[in-house]
């Protein structure tokens, strides 16, 4: 039996939502985290002593890492080519999880937190301009591969569409400046038009 802890408006834990109703899963869902609490109970610590979301439960296993959990779901529950049986395909795929963990993370979360979740009068537009202007530097190189495929996983959608896909919602929904990014608002659009992006990505940004 899954069970999925997490609180529905964190881009993190939208990503293991989003995957599971692309594989259309059974699995039991239990918000957790932010005002949700119970990320410092002692049970909820047994299974992640990070004290953050999301974590999956898997029968005896837990597990947490929201692109593990990703990668995990497609590994066991997932089929070509959401999750591509070629290795070279996959793993050019699966490079844009490891991108979006290791240098999209930081400065999006700058704006995000600052845009979203900051009152105006208390926002540092300066920290959240300069990892805009970061990100803008980032997402050239999205663009530039956005021009000759139509998803990052390459021909077909797939798991490496998830990571960026969910954070590039509340890119494109925030009220801040944007390069235009024809191509990226191209791929955009295709995710927007998933039913299972609707439902779990799709909501309001709080
Ligand atoms: N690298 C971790 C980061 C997890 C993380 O930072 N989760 C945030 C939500 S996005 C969290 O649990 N914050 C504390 C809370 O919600 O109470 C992952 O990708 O799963």
């Amino acid at each position: 039996m899954l069970t999925i802890w997490g609180r529905e408006n964190s881009n993190n834990v939208k990503k293991v939502l989003w995957c599971a109703a692309e594989l259309r899963l059974n699995f039991t869902h239990i918000n957790a985290g932010g005002t949700y609490g119970k990320t410092d109970e002692e049970t909820f610590r047994s299974l992640n002593p990070n004290g953050l979301v999301p974590l999956l439960q898997d029968n005896d296993l837990a597990l947490w890492e929201s692109n593990t959990i990703v990668r995990y779901l497609a590994a066991k529950f997932g089929q070509h080519p959401f999750y591509a049986n070629d290795p070279l395909v996959r793993a050019q795929a699966e490079k844009w999880m490891d991108w979006q963990i290791s240098t999209i993370v930081v400065p999006f979360r700058t704006v995000f937190v600052g845009i979203v979740r900051t009152q105006p009068e208390q926002r540092d537009m300066g920290k959240i301009e300069a990892a805009i202007t970061e990100l803008e530097q980032h997402f050239t190189i999205l663009e530039q591969t956005l021009a000759g495929q139509p998803y990052l996983s390459g021909d077909v959608f797939g798991i490496g569409d998830i990571p960026l896909g969910s954070f590039i919602y509340a890119w494109f929904e925030m009220p801040i400046k944007r390069q235009p990014r024809p191509h990226m608002e191209r791929w955009y659009q295709r995710l927007c038009a998933r039913p299972a992006y609707q439902s779990t990505v799709m909501t309001p940004l709080t």
